[in-house]
């Protein structure tokens, strides 16, 4: 067969550009879709769109018990380290003192952070509160991820790219973050005070809470 052959009806010359064609466009084809993939370039119809933004969060807790008398002060300290996207880092002190008959001589909890072991450039917090039980003491929290809810929402007129640079940690919030814990016990001011409540039990609960963003085209309805 010559090349005569090959190209002599406009039908083998038609068949012979569809096959460079192919040729050409199918590798490009699988150069790009893992970009689409990984979110580096817009797919299709999806270019700039509504999505659905959804935050799938797992939490890093660390927790301890520490008894603590007038005055009593406890270091507390927690090492992060996480592959995934942190979204904060909190610190809760709860307690709840039922020692004393009646009402009043309530005790409480105080406390003062040190981040200077943490990644980033975090901010010391304080803070105070009743042990009155329930959600009482104080809780100090970072964001570590800027402006971080973790509550659901719809992007317009972005792209899936342009969402995921909005939500990442930056790979900050890593490293060990630390709290001076102080008791203050209050009893009822007579000899017996002491022994109606000389302590209290305090419960230090540090939490990174780590998340994987979950992104999907909003179903539009038609009116
Ligand atoms: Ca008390
Ligand atoms: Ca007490």
């Amino acid at each position: 067969m010559d090349i005569q052959e090959l190209f002599d009806t406009p039908r083998k010359i038609g068949m012979f550009a569809g096959s460079v064609a192919f040729l050409v466009l199918f590798p490009a084809y699988f150069a790009w879709m893992p970009l689409v993939d990984e979110g580096i370039v817009s797919g299709g119809s999806g270019g700039s769109g509504n999505w659905e933004v959804g935050f799938m969060e797992t939490p890093i807790v660390l927790q301890d018990t520490q008894v603590m008398g007038d005055g009593d002060t406890h270091d507390t300290f927690f090492d992060v380290a996480s592959e995934m996207n942190i979204g904060y880092i909190e610190l809760d002190i709860d307690c709840n003192d039922n020692d004393d008959p009646g009402p009043g001589f309530t005790d409480s909890a105080e406390g003062t952070s040190d981040v200077s072991g943490a990644i980033g450039d975090f901010e010391d917090q304080s803070g105070d509160g009743m042990c009155s039980g329930g959600d009482s003491g104080f809780t100090l929290r970072w964001d570590v991820t800027s402006n971080y809810s973790g509550s659901n929402y719809t992007a317009s007129g972005m792209s899936e790219s342009e969402i995921r640079a909005e939500w990442n940690d930056d790979g900050l919030g890593r490293g060990t973050w630390a709290a001076t814990i102080t008791a203050d016990i209050s009893s009822p001011p007579s000899p017996l005070g002491s022994i109606v409540d000389s302590d209290e039990e305090y419960e230090i609960t540090w939490t990174a809470m780590t998340y994987e963003l979950i992104i999907q085209p909003a179903v539009e309805m038609e009116a």
